[in-house]
């Protein structure tokens, strides 16, 4: 993480953060992690390791919060902001957290629980002034974060990276893409995930740039941002691109022209998290003037494959490897194949996570004896670029970038009243994607709306089934397992 400090030392006057009408440069950042990390540590020298969960809206505060965190040698856990409060509950107890610093704004979610635990909470605005103790030095090879993903277990799992792990997720990106200082760029993905965390804001701060803050993801609002002329660089899953380019179709000719011309002078547009549509990059070269750079990367190993920043983006593809990531295609005994024969991703190198947080056994199913993590993602090598042709499981829904485990919304949707058994399954979507999907198995008259809202106060409204059906039992095989693909067809 030594980088990212280094450059908000050397660059004390440049313009880091844009937040509505304030700007900061990085001497207000380095000033303002640096109190953070001196009041989390009260008086100790060192965290040492303990986890920090934070629920804090995106801008100046949460990156000062997170970057404190690591200064006092402490675990970043980034809590979702939208998240209902099971799902937090579960990441803060899964994590152990001691600490957790909430905005004002999400005291009522979080005080209620935290008065009846030994947790020390921090008010954002509890940490004034600018008075600072020595910080500690965080061997590079210590815990730095965790991030939930969902997988093919029913509960999400935390990936714990290390600095060093971060620090090789973002200089390879920097690199690749050449990132510099003059660049401006804006962050509206959700930050409790790599894309948002490293892909924007740390390959950002990390280049002396600047990272200007939306709220939430609304395509007006981001097309007026474009219009001010600053934003050279832009990262987003490609639903945000359908909608923007949904939004861009409803605009007068004018207006369309106007926009198209300040996308044409765009550095750089890259698109990852989920599978790019070839439509979609193909609709937003006609209006940009960019092909869209697609990338491949996983929570636990930042990005790994890319396009390349000059030369052929080749659509439907992923791209190449990364520098200083290796790559490799293998079959169900992870044997190498020809790497034009399909099979599993398998990756090794200093990007790839520490360990999944309290779960060994995960952890080391995960990876192969000879230490390469298996994705589950199946790819091919398609002249000279890898190709996704689908995943291992079908238990994992990605919708609008996200990923989603069905079975862990089938394991909340089966303690409803009435409902005997479930089946939940992604079907395909232009717009997200997937959408999730549940069929559902009742001789109850259900009432699916109530049962809707019900979900909603369990799970984030992403991982929310959107639609429902209600069957007579669901499609098995000979073992009596449901058949998912059959499952779909009922959709
Ligand atoms: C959702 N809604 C529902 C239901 N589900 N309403 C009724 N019933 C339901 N079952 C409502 C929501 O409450 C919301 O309403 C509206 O539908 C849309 O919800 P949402 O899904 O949140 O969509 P959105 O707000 O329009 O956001 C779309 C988005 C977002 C911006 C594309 O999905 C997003 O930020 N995606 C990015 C995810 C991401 O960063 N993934 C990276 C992880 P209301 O508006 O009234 O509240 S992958 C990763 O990090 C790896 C390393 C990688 O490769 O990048
Ligand atoms: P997550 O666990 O949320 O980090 O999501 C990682 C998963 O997103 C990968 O395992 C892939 O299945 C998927 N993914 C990321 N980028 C792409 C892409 N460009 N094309 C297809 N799938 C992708």
């Amino acid at each position: 993480m030594l980088q990212i400090f280094e450059t908000a030392e050397r660059l004390p006057q440049k313009t880091a953060i844009v937040e509505g009408d304030e700007s900061y440069a990085y001497q207000a950042l380095m000033e303002k992690s640096n109190s953070i990390a001196s009041f989390l540590l009260n008086g100790k020298k060192d965290l040492n390791q303990c986890r920090v969960a934070f629920m804090i809206s995106p801008g100046f505060d949460y990156v000062t919060h997170q970057w404190g965190i690591w200064k006092a040698g402490g675990i970043a856990v980034p809590l979702c902001i939208t998240y209902p409060f099971p799902s937090l509950q579960y990441v803060i107890e899964d994590t152990g957290a001691e600490i957790i610093i909430a905005g004002q704004e999400y005291k009522n979610i979080l005080g209620p629980y935290i008065s009846s635990t030994k947790i020390r909470f921090i008010h954002v605005g509890d940490i004034a002034g600018s008075s600072y103790s020595e910080l500690p030095k965080v061997d590079k090879n210590r815990g730095a974060m965790i991030l939930y993903t969902s997988g093919t277990t029913s509960l999400p799992k935390g990936v714990l990276t290390t600095h060093a792990n971060i620090e090789a997720q973002v200089s390879t990106l920097v690199n690749a893409w050449k990132w510099r200082q003059d660049d401006y760029t804006l962050s509206i993905l959700p930050l409790h995930h790599v894309h948002g965390i490293i892909n924007v804001n740390s390959c950002a701060l990390w280049s002396g740039a600047t990272l200007e803050f939306l709220s939430h993801f609304d395509p007006a609002k981001v097309f007026e941002l474009f219009k001010k002329g600053n934003i050279n660089v832009f990262m987003a899953v490609p639903t945000i691109y359908y909608k923007l380019i949904a939004h861009y179709e409803t605009l007068s000719q004018s207006d369309q022209s106007e926009i198209s011309n300040i996308l044409q002078k765009f550095r750089l547009m890259v698109s990852g998290s989920a599978a790019l549509p070839v439509s979609v990059m193909e609709k937003w070269y006609r209006i940009s003037g960019h092909y869209l750079l697609e990338r491949y990367g996983m929570t636990e190993i930042g990005m790994a494959i890319s396009n390349p920043y000059e030369g052929e983006r080749r659509a439907g593809h992923i791209g190449q490897a990364l520098p200083g990531v290796e790559i490799r295609i293998c079959n169900e005994s992870d044997e190498i194949l020809p790497p034009d024969q399909p099979g599993e991703i398998q990756v090794k190198g200093s990007n790839v996570f520490k360990a999944y947080w309290g779960k060994p056994e995960a952890t080391q199913k995960a990876f192969t004896g000879d230490g390469w993590f298996k994705t589950g993602d199946i790819a091919v090598m398609d002249n000279g670029y890898f190709k996704i042709l689908g995943r291992d499981s079908v238990d994992i829904i990605k919708s609008g970038g996200y990923k989603i485990s069905a079975l862990e919304i089938e394991e909340i949707l089966r303690t409803y009243p009435g409902v005997k058994d479930c089946g939940v399954i992604g079907i395909p979507d232009e717009e997200w994607g997937e959408i999730v999907a549940a069929a559902i198995v009742s001789t109850d008259k259900l009432n699916l709306e109530e049962m809707n809202l019900w979900m909603r106060e369990r799970l984030p409204a992403y991982k929310t089934p959107r639609r429902y059906l209600i069957v007579i039992d669901l499609p098995r095989n000979a073992m009596g397992k449901v058949t998912k693909n059959d499952l779909k067809k009922l959709f």
